[in-house]
């Protein structure tokens, strides 16, 4: 008997729209002088610019640009810092590639700007807590991704506590794309995020990994972001740099629990081990009328 092929999920944004019919890579670029792993690789735009376009040709499906830390124990920064270092950036991306650009901010004065500046999606990691921004996505119909976040980048991991993380998690990310679609955002420009390492100890971390289906079942695609995080270095001893063959285990996991989007700083590799994952489930389903589904 054939199987019934569910339709794949479509993630609208600013400048068009993403069919999610196979995983997508996010590559990370962080503008900053502090980010955990790629800190003060990338602060001269021209370096960011070239890698940005490096991850597109590894295969990269958008680039999320940001120019704040939100690693456990950072400061916030003034939106016009933050501006000053992602600006050129999106200045000189939107010129050369049409892959689209999130932009990976709490701040909706940064959101706007960079939206205006030819941003597509807002990438959220405060969970489109502030009405502003919710409101500016809207205006401007971008695409979000509302991820979860327990209290500040300052303090989030100073024994972050839940009853049943997952269902806690699930219901803050609910409530939150009620809220957006209440404020004109559309449902299909949504997408959400567990937050991995925001304010989680590592149980709540592998727990989160674990259930992800609870996640898929709110109907939006779901982004993870597990790449080099230290979550993994609590599994074994490392540097973030010594995190690639855990973090691609980690992606994989998560995309045959059915994660549509993963967000890496290793897009070669993740491309490839995510190949793998789509080669053998095809061969699960041979007669599938629409093996490119899966
Ligand atoms: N993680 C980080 C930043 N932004 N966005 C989403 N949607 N999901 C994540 O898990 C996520 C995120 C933190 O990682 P990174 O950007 O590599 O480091 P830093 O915050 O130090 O710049």
């Amino acid at each position: 008997m054939l199987r019934a092929v569910a339709e794949p999920l479509v993630w609208r944004h600013r400048t068009g729209e993403i069919v999610l019919d196979r995983p997508r890579v996010m590559g990370i670029l962080n503008v900053t002088p502090d980010s955990f792993s790629d800190g003060g690789r990338y602060l001269e735009p021209d370096a960011a610019i070239r890698r940005a376009l490096e991850m597109v040709a590894q295969g990269a499906d958008l680039i999320d640009i940001g120019g704040e830390s939100t690693r456990p124990g950072s400061d916030p920064i003034p939106a016009d810092e933050e501006w000053r270092r992602i600006r050129p950036v999106f200045e000189g991306l939107v010129r050369t590639t049409g892959v689209p650009l999130s932009v990976d901010t709490r701040k909706p004065e940064v959101a706007a700007r960079a939206l205006e500046a030819g941003a597509s999606i807002v990438n959220d990691v405060s969970g489109l807590r502030d009405p502003e921004m919710v409101r500016g996505i809207a205006g401007a119909r971008a695409g979000a991704v509302i991820v979860h976040m327990l209290g500040e980048p300052k303090t989030m991991q100073v024994a972050p506590s839940y009853g049943d993380v997952v269902a806690e998690v699930r219901g803050f990310l609910a409530a939150r794309i009620e809220t957006a679609v209440l404020a004109g955002v559309p449902r299909e420009a949504l997408a959400v995020d567990p937050g991995i390492g925001f304010g989680k100890a590592l149980d709540h971390n592998l727990e989160l990994l674990a259930h992800i289906g609870d996640l898929t079942a709110l109907g939006r695609p779901v982004v993870i972001g597990v790449s080099r995080k230290s979550f993994l270095g609590a599994l074994f001893p490392s540097t973030s740099g010594e995190r690639l063959s855990a973090s691609l285990a980690a992606a994989a996991f998560a995309v045959i629990q059915g994660a549509q989007v993963v967000r890496v700083h290793d897009v070669a590799e993740t491309v490839r081990a995510l190949q793998v994952v789509k080669d053998v489930r095809v061969a699960q389903a041979p007669r599938s009328p629409a093996r490119e589904n899966l």
